[in-house]
């Protein structure tokens, strides 16, 4: 993989030397930035690797520099800011306790916490550019694409399935994530009433998803959910309903199902 660009000391790095670097893991969730709301396009995974931040002070990064574009095997292009790698990134080589799948990124991808895949998840990657926003574009940008693409804070409800039937006991569940604030609150509402918080499940990181769970009490009949999340920054996600182009879609998950 070779490291250049705005930097005093370009360098080729093997993956035997990375193997042979200080390895981290870290539990990320990705999520991609093509999500309809309620999407399925996210997962968590345990992630090993290196952090980009130490191959870059190393290389010496020039004055000026503010985006990361790293290039894949296969051409795919991502531009990621340069501030967030810094602090965040991952050059990963295992995925759950085994070298990383082919079809994730082997020998080796990038992981940067808060942002969509499309401008920072370069799976089979061989080149680190360190660069400007003014002169290099990743792949999507000009296909319609944000050239800036932070997680949005979302949640999404798994459990029931939409026009399913339930009997007995209505819980309600689901994910929510707000990389990398971290997610501080569900809220679940039926059929337009108060809004009544969710338990959660374990806050495992700020880069981690969180499930969330809640009891309705709801008489036989149709009903409509939804959810919404608060991170820890104290926002709460937006009900304004937005598609995924250009970065990201927003609204309120929601699902209609009946109480037999
Ligand atoms: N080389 C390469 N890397 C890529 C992509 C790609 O098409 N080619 N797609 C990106 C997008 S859009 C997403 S959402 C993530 C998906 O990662 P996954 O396949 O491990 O879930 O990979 C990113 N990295
Ligand atoms: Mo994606």
């Amino acid at each position: 993989m070779r490291v250049h660009g705005m930097v005093e000391r370009p360098t080729v790095l093997t993956f035997d030397e990375i193997r042979q670097r200080d390895l981290v893991e870290e539990r990320v969730t990705l999520t991609c930035v093509s999500n309809e709301v309620g999407g399925p396009y996210i997962s968590t995974a345990d992630f090993i690797g290196i952090r980009i931040g130490d191959v870059l002070r190393e290389a010496g990064v020039k004055a000026g520099a503010d985006q990361l574009f790293s290039t894949s095997d296969e051409g795919f292009t991502a531009g990621s800011p340069l501030d967030y790698v810094l602090e965040r990134g991952l050059i990963a080589i295992g995925m759950n306790g085994e070298p990383l799948p082919a079809e994730h990124g082997f020998p080796a991808r990038l992981v940067v916490p808060g942002l969509y895949g499309y401008v920072s998840a370069t799976k089979w990657v061989t080149d680190l550019n360190v660069t400007t926003f003014a002169k290099e574009q990743g792949y999507w940008i000009p296909r319609g694409w944000a050239v800036r693409a932070p997680i949005k804070t979302m949640s999404r409800i798994d459990r029931p399935k939409g026009f399913g039937k339930i009997r007995g006991k209505t819980v309600v569940a689901g994910t929510a994530w707000a990389q990398p604030k971290g997610v501080a609150k569900v809220e679940v509402r039926a059929d337009g009433g108060p809004w009544q918080e969710a338990e959660l499940g374990a806050d495992v990181s700020d880069t981690t998803w969180r499930m969330w769970r809640i009891e309705l009490d709801l008489r036989p009949g149709g009903h409509t959910v939804e959810c919404r999340a608060t991170d820890k920054s104290g926002y709460t996600q937006d009900q304004a309903r937005l598609d995924p182009v250009p970065d990201g879609a927003t609204g309120w998950h929601s699902v209609t199902f009946t109480v037999e």
